[in-house]
Protein backbone atom coordinates (compact mmCIF):
# COMPACT_ATOMS: atom_id res chain seq x y z
CA UNK A 1 0.00 0.00 0.00
CA UNK A 2 1.63 3.05 -0.91
CA UNK A 3 0.13 6.54 1.12
CA UNK A 4 -1.18 9.03 -1.32
CA UNK A 5 1.59 11.26 -2.11
CA UNK A 6 -0.04 14.38 -1.12
CA UNK A 7 -0.32 13.71 2.76
CA UNK A 8 2.24 12.01 4.62
CA UNK A 9 5.44 13.09 2.11
CA UNK A 10 4.66 16.45 2.60
CA UNK A 11 7.17 18.53 4.43
CA UNK A 12 5.07 21.13 6.28
CA UNK A 13 7.09 24.11 7.81
CA UNK A 14 6.38 25.43 11.36
CA UNK A 15 6.42 28.66 10.31
CA UNK A 16 3.41 30.51 7.68
CA UNK A 17 6.24 32.57 6.59
CA UNK A 18 7.37 29.49 4.65
CA UNK A 19 3.86 27.87 3.69
CA UNK A 20 2.07 29.65 0.83
CA UNK A 21 -1.40 30.09 2.09
CA UNK A 22 -3.51 31.03 -0.84
CA UNK A 23 -7.43 31.72 -0.49
CA UNK A 24 -8.64 28.31 -1.23
CA UNK A 25 -8.67 26.49 1.76
CA UNK A 26 -10.25 23.10 0.51
CA UNK A 27 -10.44 22.35 4.62
CA UNK A 28 -12.94 24.76 5.71
CA UNK A 29 -14.96 22.56 7.86
CA UNK A 30 -11.65 21.71 10.14
CA UNK A 31 -10.45 25.65 10.27
CA UNK A 32 -13.33 27.30 10.91
CA UNK A 33 -13.65 24.59 14.22
CA UNK A 34 -10.15 25.83 14.88
CA UNK A 35 -10.84 29.13 14.32
CA UNK A 36 -13.68 29.30 16.55
CA UNK A 37 -11.74 27.58 19.38
CA UNK A 38 -9.26 29.69 18.93
CA UNK A 39 -12.35 33.04 19.62
CA UNK A 40 -13.30 30.59 22.67
CA UNK A 41 -10.02 30.84 24.51
CA UNK A 42 -8.95 34.06 23.28
CA UNK A 43 -12.45 34.96 25.09
CA UNK A 44 -12.44 33.02 28.30
CA UNK A 45 -8.53 35.03 28.42
CA UNK A 46 -6.71 31.57 27.96
CA UNK A 47 -3.85 33.24 25.46
CA UNK A 48 -2.07 29.56 25.01
CA UNK A 49 -4.64 27.74 23.62
CA UNK A 50 -5.84 30.59 21.69
CA UNK A 51 -2.57 30.98 20.03
CA UNK A 52 -2.39 26.99 19.90
CA UNK A 53 -5.65 26.87 17.64
CA UNK A 54 -4.72 29.80 15.60
CA UNK A 55 -1.60 28.25 14.69
CA UNK A 56 -3.56 24.74 13.91
CA UNK A 57 -5.94 26.13 12.06
CA UNK A 58 -3.03 28.19 9.57
CA UNK A 59 -1.09 24.93 9.56
CA UNK A 60 -3.99 23.34 7.73
CA UNK A 61 -4.94 26.02 5.40
CA UNK A 62 -1.82 25.73 3.77
CA UNK A 63 -2.61 21.81 2.84
CA UNK A 64 -2.87 21.37 -0.54
CA UNK A 65 -5.49 18.44 -0.13
CA UNK A 66 -8.46 17.82 1.63
CA UNK A 67 -8.44 16.03 4.83
CA UNK A 68 -10.37 12.84 4.39
CA UNK A 69 -8.18 9.99 7.08
CA UNK A 70 -6.06 10.63 10.23
CA UNK A 71 -2.74 8.89 8.76
CA UNK A 72 -3.06 12.42 6.86
CA UNK A 73 -2.20 14.36 9.19
CA UNK A 74 -0.10 12.23 11.67
CA UNK A 75 2.93 13.67 11.11
CA UNK A 76 1.87 17.56 10.79
CA UNK A 77 3.38 19.99 13.31
CA UNK A 78 1.06 22.30 16.03
CA UNK A 79 -1.61 19.65 15.78
CA UNK A 80 -2.06 18.18 19.12
CA UNK A 81 -4.02 15.25 20.13
CA UNK A 82 -7.21 17.54 21.02
CA UNK A 83 -7.15 19.07 17.89
CA UNK A 84 -7.11 15.78 16.54
CA UNK A 85 -9.66 14.44 18.23
CA UNK A 86 -11.45 17.64 16.51
CA UNK A 87 -10.43 16.53 13.36
CA UNK A 88 -11.19 12.95 13.82
CA UNK A 89 -14.81 14.05 15.54
CA UNK A 90 -15.42 15.86 12.06
CA UNK A 91 -14.51 13.01 10.07
CA UNK A 92 -16.51 10.49 11.52
CA UNK A 93 -19.36 13.01 12.22
CA UNK A 94 -19.53 15.72 10.07
CA UNK A 95 -18.97 18.36 12.70
CA UNK A 96 -17.72 18.36 16.48
CA UNK A 97 -20.26 17.90 19.42
CA UNK A 98 -17.35 19.71 21.43
CA UNK A 99 -17.14 22.54 19.44
CA UNK A 100 -20.95 22.94 19.32
CA UNK A 101 -20.80 22.78 23.20
CA UNK A 102 -18.11 24.93 23.85
CA UNK A 103 -20.02 27.68 21.19
CA UNK A 104 -23.25 27.38 23.12
CA UNK A 105 -21.78 28.47 26.48
CA UNK A 106 -23.09 31.91 27.81
CA UNK A 107 -20.01 33.73 28.30
CA UNK A 108 -19.06 32.58 24.30
CA UNK A 109 -22.01 33.94 23.09
CA UNK A 110 -21.77 37.18 24.63
CA UNK A 111 -19.06 38.47 24.28
CA UNK A 112 -19.14 37.12 20.41
CA UNK A 113 -22.15 39.84 20.53
CA UNK A 114 -20.08 42.11 22.73
CA UNK A 115 -17.24 41.87 20.42
CA UNK A 116 -18.60 42.71 17.39
CA UNK A 117 -19.72 46.50 18.25
CA UNK A 118 -17.18 49.23 17.00
CA UNK A 119 -14.76 50.22 19.89
CA UNK A 120 -15.51 47.03 21.95
CA UNK A 121 -12.76 44.49 22.77
CA UNK A 122 -12.12 42.03 25.75
CA UNK A 123 -11.76 44.41 28.59
CA UNK A 124 -15.27 46.57 27.53
CA UNK A 125 -16.79 42.65 27.39
CA UNK A 126 -15.68 41.38 30.22
CA UNK A 127 -16.93 44.49 32.28
CA UNK A 128 -20.23 44.51 30.66
CA UNK A 129 -20.11 40.51 31.23
CA UNK A 130 -19.39 40.45 35.33
CA UNK A 131 -21.64 43.58 35.69
CA UNK A 132 -24.61 41.00 34.33
CA UNK A 133 -25.28 41.87 30.72
CA UNK A 134 -25.84 38.93 28.25
CA UNK A 135 -27.15 40.43 25.13
CA UNK A 136 -26.58 43.63 23.17
CA UNK A 137 -30.14 44.17 24.03
CA UNK A 138 -29.50 44.70 27.55
CA UNK A 139 -26.72 47.00 26.97
CA UNK A 140 -28.85 49.30 24.70
CA UNK A 141 -31.93 49.26 27.44
CA UNK A 142 -29.21 50.27 29.83
CA UNK A 143 -29.85 54.22 29.47
CA UNK A 144 -26.83 54.94 31.95
CA UNK A 145 -24.14 53.02 31.26
CA UNK A 146 -21.38 54.82 30.07
CA UNK A 147 -20.51 54.48 26.08
CA UNK A 148 -17.62 56.11 24.30
CA UNK A 149 -17.69 57.92 21.28
CA UNK A 150 -16.27 55.02 19.37
CA UNK A 151 -18.69 52.68 20.83
CA UNK A 152 -21.74 55.24 20.70
CA UNK A 153 -20.71 55.00 16.64
CA UNK A 154 -20.45 51.22 16.85
CA UNK A 155 -24.00 51.01 17.87
CA UNK A 156 -25.51 53.55 15.75
CA UNK A 157 -23.84 51.88 12.72
CA UNK A 158 -24.21 48.51 14.03
CA UNK A 159 -25.94 46.21 11.05
CA UNK A 160 -23.51 48.63 8.12
CA UNK A 161 -20.32 48.19 9.77
CA UNK A 162 -21.14 44.27 10.75
CA UNK A 163 -22.50 43.52 7.45
CA UNK A 164 -18.92 42.88 5.48
CA UNK A 165 -16.92 45.41 2.89
CA UNK A 166 -17.21 43.93 -0.55
CA UNK A 167 -14.19 44.54 -2.88
CA UNK A 168 -16.37 47.32 -4.81
CA UNK A 169 -16.61 49.09 -1.72
CA UNK A 170 -13.13 48.66 -0.79
CA UNK A 171 -12.25 49.87 -4.62
CA UNK A 172 -14.50 53.22 -3.91
CA UNK A 173 -13.30 53.55 -0.94
CA UNK A 174 -9.40 53.32 -2.33
CA UNK A 175 -10.20 55.98 -4.95
CA UNK A 176 -11.84 58.15 -2.94
CA UNK A 177 -8.89 58.59 -0.67
CA UNK A 178 -6.46 58.49 -3.62
CA UNK A 179 -8.29 61.40 -5.05
CA UNK A 180 -7.87 63.74 -1.95
CA UNK A 181 -4.60 62.72 -1.21
CA UNK A 182 -3.25 63.46 -4.60
CA UNK A 183 -5.17 67.17 -4.79
CA UNK A 184 -2.72 67.94 -1.85
CA UNK A 185 0.58 65.31 -2.67
CA UNK A 186 0.49 64.64 -6.50
CA UNK A 187 3.09 62.19 -5.54
CA UNK A 188 2.03 60.57 -2.88
CA UNK A 189 2.17 56.61 -2.47
CA UNK A 190 -1.76 55.12 -1.10
CA UNK A 191 -1.96 51.59 -1.29
CA UNK A 192 -5.08 49.68 -0.48
CA UNK A 193 -3.58 46.95 1.70
CA UNK A 194 -4.57 44.32 4.91
CA UNK A 195 -7.01 41.39 3.55
CA UNK A 196 -7.89 42.99 -0.11
CA UNK A 197 -4.05 42.93 -0.97
CA UNK A 198 -4.37 39.53 -0.27
CA UNK A 199 -7.29 38.98 -2.94
CA UNK A 200 -9.73 38.53 -0.11
CA UNK A 201 -13.46 39.86 -1.88
CA UNK A 202 -14.73 40.81 1.79
CA UNK A 203 -13.48 42.17 4.79
CA UNK A 204 -14.29 43.80 7.81
CA UNK A 205 -13.12 46.93 6.80
CA UNK A 206 -10.32 48.95 4.37
CA UNK A 207 -6.58 49.49 5.18
CA UNK A 208 -5.08 51.96 3.29
CA UNK A 209 -1.51 53.07 3.88
CA UNK A 210 0.16 56.26 2.77
CA UNK A 211 3.12 57.27 2.09
CA UNK A 212 5.71 60.13 0.12
CA UNK A 213 8.99 60.01 -1.45
CA UNK A 214 10.20 63.30 -0.30
CA UNK A 215 10.82 63.69 3.31
CA UNK A 216 8.78 64.99 5.51
CA UNK A 217 6.00 65.58 2.80
CA UNK A 218 3.41 62.65 4.58
CA UNK A 219 3.48 64.54 7.45
CA UNK A 220 0.31 66.89 6.95
CA UNK A 221 -2.09 64.27 4.77
CA UNK A 222 -4.38 62.86 7.27
CA UNK A 223 -5.40 65.81 8.80
CA UNK A 224 -5.83 67.76 5.25
CA UNK A 225 -7.62 64.31 4.39
CA UNK A 226 -9.77 64.35 7.18
CA UNK A 227 -10.81 67.46 6.61
CA UNK A 228 -11.71 67.42 3.15
CA UNK A 229 -13.59 63.61 4.02
CA UNK A 230 -15.35 66.01 6.75
CA UNK A 231 -16.46 69.07 4.52
CA UNK A 232 -17.82 66.88 2.20
CA UNK A 233 -20.22 64.74 5.01
CA UNK A 234 -18.42 61.83 3.76
CA UNK A 235 -17.14 61.32 7.81
CA UNK A 236 -19.14 59.90 10.78
CA UNK A 237 -16.60 59.24 12.64
CA UNK A 238 -12.50 59.51 13.43
CA UNK A 239 -10.30 58.58 15.83
CA UNK A 240 -6.56 60.11 15.13
CA UNK A 241 -3.31 58.63 16.71
CA UNK A 242 -0.40 60.95 16.32
CA UNK A 243 2.99 59.28 15.18
CA UNK A 244 4.70 58.15 18.14
CA UNK A 245 7.63 56.65 16.20
CA UNK A 246 11.29 56.91 17.06
CA UNK A 247 13.95 56.19 14.32
CA UNK A 248 16.20 55.07 16.94
CA UNK A 249 13.82 52.19 18.62
CA UNK A 250 14.66 48.35 18.34
CA UNK A 251 11.93 46.35 16.90
CA UNK A 252 9.33 45.28 19.62
CA UNK A 253 9.84 41.94 21.35
CA UNK A 254 5.70 41.15 20.94
CA UNK A 255 4.54 39.33 18.27
CA UNK A 256 1.25 41.36 18.73
CA UNK A 257 2.79 45.05 18.93
CA UNK A 258 0.54 47.86 17.58
CA UNK A 259 3.17 49.94 15.20
CA UNK A 260 3.73 54.01 16.12
CA UNK A 261 2.55 55.51 13.09
CA UNK A 262 0.38 58.39 12.45
CA UNK A 263 -3.06 56.92 12.11
CA UNK A 264 -7.10 57.03 11.74
CA UNK A 265 -9.69 54.58 12.74
CA UNK A 266 -12.38 56.04 10.64
CA UNK A 267 -16.13 55.67 9.59
CA UNK A 268 -16.80 56.83 6.18
CA UNK A 269 -20.26 57.46 4.64
CA UNK A 270 -19.92 55.80 1.12
CA UNK A 271 -21.99 56.45 -1.41
CA UNK A 272 -23.45 53.18 -2.71
CA UNK A 273 -25.87 54.00 -5.51
CA UNK A 274 -24.67 54.98 -8.82
CA UNK A 275 -21.32 54.17 -10.43
CA UNK A 276 -19.55 56.34 -13.31
CA UNK A 277 -21.35 54.54 -16.23
CA UNK A 278 -24.97 55.15 -13.65
CA UNK A 279 -25.24 51.12 -12.59
CA UNK A 280 -27.31 51.10 -10.05
CA UNK A 281 -25.71 49.00 -7.23
CA UNK A 282 -26.77 48.52 -3.67
CA UNK A 283 -23.96 46.25 -2.03
CA UNK A 284 -25.58 46.38 1.26
CA UNK A 285 -28.81 45.59 0.48
CA UNK A 286 -29.65 49.26 2.40
CA UNK A 287 -32.64 50.37 -0.23
CA UNK A 288 -33.52 54.07 -0.32
CA UNK A 289 -30.43 55.21 1.29
CA UNK A 290 -27.46 55.87 -0.79
CA UNK A 291 -25.16 55.23 1.78
CA UNK A 292 -23.24 52.81 3.99
CA UNK A 293 -20.84 53.49 6.80
CA UNK A 294 -17.36 51.76 5.94
CA UNK A 295 -14.29 51.48 8.14
CA UNK A 296 -11.89 52.34 7.09
CA UNK A 297 -7.94 52.28 9.06
CA UNK A 298 -5.54 54.99 7.39
CA UNK A 299 -1.93 54.95 8.20
CA UNK A 300 0.73 57.28 7.56
CA UNK A 301 4.57 56.28 7.90
CA UNK A 302 7.97 57.71 6.18
CA UNK A 303 9.10 56.62 3.04
CA UNK A 304 12.19 54.93 4.65
CA UNK A 305 9.95 52.72 6.70
CA UNK A 306 6.96 52.00 4.38
CA UNK A 307 8.21 48.91 2.62
CA UNK A 308 7.78 47.54 6.55
CA UNK A 309 4.77 48.79 6.95
CA UNK A 310 3.27 47.75 4.13
CA UNK A 311 4.47 44.32 4.75
CA UNK A 312 2.90 44.70 8.38
CA UNK A 313 -0.16 45.97 7.06
CA UNK A 314 -0.89 43.16 4.48
CA UNK A 315 -1.09 40.47 7.28
CA UNK A 316 -2.92 38.22 8.03
CA UNK A 317 -2.16 38.40 11.46
CA UNK A 318 -0.78 34.74 11.71
CA UNK A 319 1.44 35.60 8.65
CA UNK A 320 2.75 37.99 10.74
CA UNK A 321 2.90 36.28 14.06
CA UNK A 322 4.75 33.57 12.30
CA UNK A 323 6.82 35.93 10.10
CA UNK A 324 8.31 37.94 13.82
CA UNK A 325 8.80 34.30 15.47
CA UNK A 326 10.97 32.67 12.31
CA UNK A 327 12.72 36.45 12.60
CA UNK A 328 13.47 36.17 16.43
CA UNK A 329 14.47 32.17 16.34
CA UNK A 330 15.61 31.89 12.99
CA UNK A 331 17.40 34.77 12.12
CA UNK A 332 18.56 36.12 15.73
CA UNK A 333 16.99 39.26 14.35
CA UNK A 334 13.68 41.57 15.33
CA UNK A 335 10.83 42.50 13.29
CA UNK A 336 8.11 44.73 13.08
CA UNK A 337 5.79 47.12 11.26
CA UNK A 338 8.57 49.70 11.58
CA UNK A 339 12.17 47.98 10.64
CA UNK A 340 14.24 45.11 11.00
CA UNK A 341 16.92 44.60 13.49
CA UNK A 342 20.14 42.82 12.50
CA UNK A 343 21.52 42.37 16.21
CA UNK A 344 24.68 40.43 15.73
CA UNK A 345 26.05 43.50 13.27
CA UNK A 346 23.96 46.05 14.82
CA UNK A 347 22.35 47.81 12.13
CA UNK A 348 19.00 48.52 10.97
CA UNK A 349 18.54 46.82 7.42
CA UNK A 350 17.09 49.11 4.53
CA UNK A 351 14.02 47.08 2.31
CA UNK A 352 12.77 49.46 -0.49
CA UNK A 353 10.60 46.62 -1.23
CA UNK A 354 8.84 43.92 0.36
CA UNK A 355 10.77 41.57 -1.50
CA UNK A 356 14.19 42.87 -0.33
CA UNK A 357 12.86 42.09 3.47
CA UNK A 358 12.11 38.22 2.18
CA UNK A 359 15.66 38.41 0.90
CA UNK A 360 17.13 40.01 3.96
CA UNK A 361 15.08 37.20 6.23
CA UNK A 362 16.30 34.70 3.82
CA UNK A 363 12.83 33.73 2.85
CA UNK A 364 11.58 32.80 -0.59
CA UNK A 365 9.29 35.74 -1.16
CA UNK A 366 5.24 35.04 -1.00
CA UNK A 367 2.96 37.14 -2.96
CA UNK A 368 0.51 39.01 -0.74
CA UNK A 369 -2.29 36.33 -1.77
CA UNK A 370 0.02 33.52 -0.97
CA UNK A 371 0.17 35.34 2.86
CA UNK A 372 -3.57 34.27 4.24
CA UNK A 373 -2.21 32.38 6.64
N1 LIG B 1 -2.44 45.59 11.83
C1 LIG B 1 -1.43 46.19 12.53
N2 LIG B 1 -1.74 47.08 13.52
C2 LIG B 1 -3.04 47.36 13.81
C3 LIG B 1 -4.08 46.77 13.08
C4 LIG B 1 -3.74 45.87 12.09
O1 LIG B 1 -0.26 45.92 12.28
N3 LIG B 1 -3.31 48.25 14.78
C5 LIG B 1 -2.09 44.66 10.76
C6 LIG B 1 -2.37 43.24 11.08
C7 LIG B 1 -3.30 42.77 10.03
C8 LIG B 1 -3.42 43.89 9.03
O2 LIG B 1 -2.83 45.01 9.64
O3 LIG B 1 -2.72 41.65 9.44
C9 LIG B 1 -4.83 44.18 8.66
O4 LIG B 1 -5.66 44.22 9.79
P1 LIG B 1 -7.20 43.86 9.76
O5 LIG B 1 -7.64 43.67 11.16
O6 LIG B 1 -7.92 44.86 8.94
O7 LIG B 1 -7.24 42.42 9.08
P2 LIG B 1 -7.47 41.99 7.58
O8 LIG B 1 -7.50 43.19 6.70
O9 LIG B 1 -6.45 40.96 7.30
O10 LIG B 1 -8.88 41.27 7.61
P3 LIG B 1 -10.35 41.92 7.61
O11 LIG B 1 -10.24 43.39 7.60
O12 LIG B 1 -11.00 41.37 6.40
O13 LIG B 1 -10.97 41.39 8.87
MG1 LIG C 1 -8.76 44.83 7.04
Amino acid sequence: FNPPLSSSCVQVSQYACQRRTTLQDTNRIFTDAFDILAEYFEFSENKGRKVAFLRASSLIKSLPFPITAMKEVERLPWLGDQMKAIIEEILEEGKSYKVLELMSEERYKSFKQFTSVFGVGLKTSDKWYRMGFRTLEDIKNEKELKLTKMQKCGFLYYEDITSSVSWAEAETTDQLIKSIVWKFVPDAVVTLTGGFRRGKKNGHDVDIIITCPRKGKEKNILHNTISVLKNQGLLLFSDIIESTFVETKLPSKHVDALDHFQKAFLILKLPTQQTAIGDIIDPCGCEGRKWKAVRLDLVITPYEQYSYALLGWTGSRQFERDLRRYTTHERKMMLDNHGLYDKSKKVFLKASNEEEIFEHLGLDYLEPWERNA
